[in-house]
């Protein structure tokens, strides 16, 4: 991309498209990070993926105030959060109210939560070097190999991970995928598969991601609809790692992550459920989930299509809100979707 303010085609939808303008463009695009991660770097993804839904991605943290005339709107739209708020964190499982919505498991088919981190004082994906970036595996690797009890795991690098154990992982679930063109263009997938991998317990209810989109995505997750236990084990995990980890974290912006989207809390709380009869009723299905500030995507994660009738669902909502707040509002509205769900069907 040069000097000149990227060509985006009229009918781009996405936050980048909306929000940066040409002033912005010709007062930005000379400024770089201590990183030099510049305007050009962040806006890459969404110029070359005119079908993003956001389009930027912070290199440092540095990036969300060198970059603010930009970010700020888009996290403002997205997060309804303005540039003066703080962010709260609540992670007490006490707080939330969640008794399991569906204990005869005839909705919803597995629940997963997970938290995006980076750690202090290190360059995110889109600018860390291939040094850094192997150095930061390893540092993880070595802190998880101390987890004790439930959470007492292995490490599996990307790196020499045979096609078939990998493409076993992703299509059950467990792995992130390969080629997100979004990612690439924003420079996260450099050096690919090198520095990458993942962590898991033996039944892996508990997995951490290396090197993806963020350094770590702290994930827990299992079958049915427990999401106080879900939360829990999530919860322990990340307060035992906080203690070998020092995370990138502002009162402002909460936990920083790379994109946007996933700062605060940088917490997904997601149920795959079965919605037959909801699934032909897009009006009240819609009404529901907004309600509620929830996102559908389909089964195998982001840009994924549905398959069948079942429908990912998690809280929209991550900035702002206490890790509290981002279950409840799951929970709320996978309580109301089989309401709806159970009247449609009689
Ligand atoms: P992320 O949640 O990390 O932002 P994705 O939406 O791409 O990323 O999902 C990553 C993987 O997690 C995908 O394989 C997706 O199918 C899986 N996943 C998400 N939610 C659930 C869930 N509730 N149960 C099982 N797998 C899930
Ligand atoms: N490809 C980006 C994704 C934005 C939100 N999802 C993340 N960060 N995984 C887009 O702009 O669509």
């Amino acid at each position: 991309m040069n000097d000149e303010f990227p060509k985006l085609p009229s009918n781009c939808t996405s936050m980048l498209c909306k929000h940066l303008s040409k002033e912005m463009f010709e007062n930005l695009k000379s400024k770089q990070t201590a990183n030099g991660f510049t305007l050009k770097n962040a806006i890459n993804s969404g110029v070359e993926n005119i079908d993003s839904g956001i389009g930027v991605y912070a290199g440092d943290e540095e990036s969300y105030t060198l970059f603010s005339p930009l970010f700020n709107p888009i996290i403002q739209e997205y997060h309804d959060f303005g540039k003066n708020d703080t962010h709260q964190s609540n992670m007490n499982p006490d707080n939330l109210y969640a008794p399991n919505p569906d204990p005869d498991k005839k909705y919803i088919v597995s629940t997963r939560i997970r938290v995006g981190r980076n750690i202090n004082n290190i360059p995110l994906g889109s600018a860390i070097s291939k040094k850094q970036r192997n150095k930061v595996e390893a540092s993880i690797a070595k802190a998880l190999k101390t987890l004790k009890g439930e959470l007492k795991g292995d490490y599996y690098p990307l790196f020499g991970m045979s096609k078939e154990v990998q493409n076993k992982l992703i299509k059950d679930h467990f792995l992130f995928k390969e080629g997100d063109r979004f990612l690439a263009a924003a420079g996260l997938n450099r050096d690919w598969p090198e520095g990458r991998g993942i962590y898991h317990n033996h039944n892996k209810t508990f997995l951490v991601w290396i090197n993806e989109e963020d350094q770590l995505r702290i994930i827990s997750m299992q079958k049915g609809g427990n999401i106080k236990e879900v939360f829990t084990r999530l919860v322990t995990a990340i307060k035992s790692i906080a203690t070998k980890i020092d995370f990138s974290y502002s009162n402002h912006l909460g936990y920083i992550t790379s994109c946007p989207t996933n700062l605060g809390t940088a917490m997904r709380a997601s149920v795959h459920i079965a919605l037959p009869k909801l699934s032909k009723n897009k009006l009240m299905f819609h009404t529901i989930t907004k309600k509620h500030h929830l996102q559908i995507r389909g089964v195998h994660g982001e840009h994924s299509k549905t398959e069948g009738v079942i429908y990912d669902i998690s809280n929209q909502r991550r900035l702002g809100v206490t890790e509290i707040v981002c279950v409840q509002d799951m929970y709320n509205g996978v309580v109301e979707l089989i309401e709806a769900e159970k009247k449609l069907s009689k």
